[in-house]
């Protein structure tokens, strides 16, 4: 599984108040913990908190890389910020993320490819996010041939058809769920198919088990990344078991033990 920490995110309002006092520690703290709790990447979003986008974007990454040199997800909806701090960006770095309009996708695809980064590209256009599995479908399909046209490796799209809280949108989760097992059916060998887990449970009660338990049910459609909380050990825990289900390992009794211990980005 792998695993885009999702909690250096302006939405937290720990980071919020990181980013206005320009506070690095808080900062480090939280790149080192994802990592050492298991995390593959660290997404990257400076949320509501400052106004100067790039200027908080580039102060993040600059903190983040003096402790890791993990992939970043650089997560904004404006291409002016994105086209502007990924070039300087060190290292590993991913476009998180571009929409499944041709000309707009084509545009994320090139920058991609230039910077040698990986792409996640939503299952939504200029209309929004599709009502149903098909137009989903469709959309994740236009995502992979503008990539296979541009000259973007499928290992390095990550395809999402985006989650959407259970309280509010009852068949969302299934529908993100039979999406995915559709889209990886598309291409051999397929991209990565993913979600921001989170989503699923904003303004619910027992949060953590839906995420958990969401998760479990979408690996086995074929999810193989996500951007979730790294430090819910439950969840973690609930990805490897998955894993182990799946036979992505074989069982043995230490095998939580020896998981946990598995190298990042494996
Ligand atoms: N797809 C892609 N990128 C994404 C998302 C996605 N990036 C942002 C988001 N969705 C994933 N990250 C989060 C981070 C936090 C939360 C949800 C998703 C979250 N935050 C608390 C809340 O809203 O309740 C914050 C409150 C707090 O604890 O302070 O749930 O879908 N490609």
């Amino acid at each position: 599984m792998y695993v885009i920490g999702e909690r250096i995110n302006g939405m937290f309002t720990d980071v919020k108040q990181a980013l206005r006092e320009k506070n690095a520690e808080v900062i480090k703290d939280l790149a080192r913990r994802q990592m050492q709790a298991g995390a593959s990447a660290l997404d990257v979003n400076v949320g509501p908190a400052v106004r100067d986008d790039k200027g908080g974007m580039l102060w993040l990454v600059e903190v983040i890389r003096s402790v890791t040199d993990a992939a970043v997800a650089i997560d904004t909806a404006k291409w002016n910020v994105m086209s502007a701090v990924i070039p300087q960006v060190p290292g590993k770095k991913i476009l998180n993320s571009s929409k499944a309009d041709p000309e707009i996708a084509s545009q994320y695809v090139g920058l991609a490819v230039e910077q040698g980064a990986s792409l996640i590209g939503l299952t939504i256009d200029a209309q929004g996010v599709p009502g149903n599995v098909e137009g989903r479908v469709e959309l994740g399909a236009q995502l992979i041939t503008v990539a296979m046209e541009g000259g973007l490796e499928l290992e390095r799209l990550f395809i999402d058809p985006i989650i959407l809280p259970v309280n509010v949108s009852p068949k969302n989760p299934l529908h993100c769920m039979q999406a995915i097992a559709q889209i990886k059916a598309f291409a051999d060998p397929p991209p990565h198919l993913m979600l921001g887990l989170s989503n699923v449970s904003q303004r619910c009660r027992n949060r953590e088990l839906i995420n958990r338990t969401y998760l479990a049910m979408a690996m086995a459609q074929g999810m193989d990344a996500a951007i979730m909380d790294p430090l819910d050990t439950e969840l973690m825990d609930a990805a490897i078991t998955a894993e182990l289900l799946l036979e992505k390992m074989i069982y043995c009794d230490s095998y939580l033990e020896a998981a946990r211990q598995g190298q990042p980005g494996v």
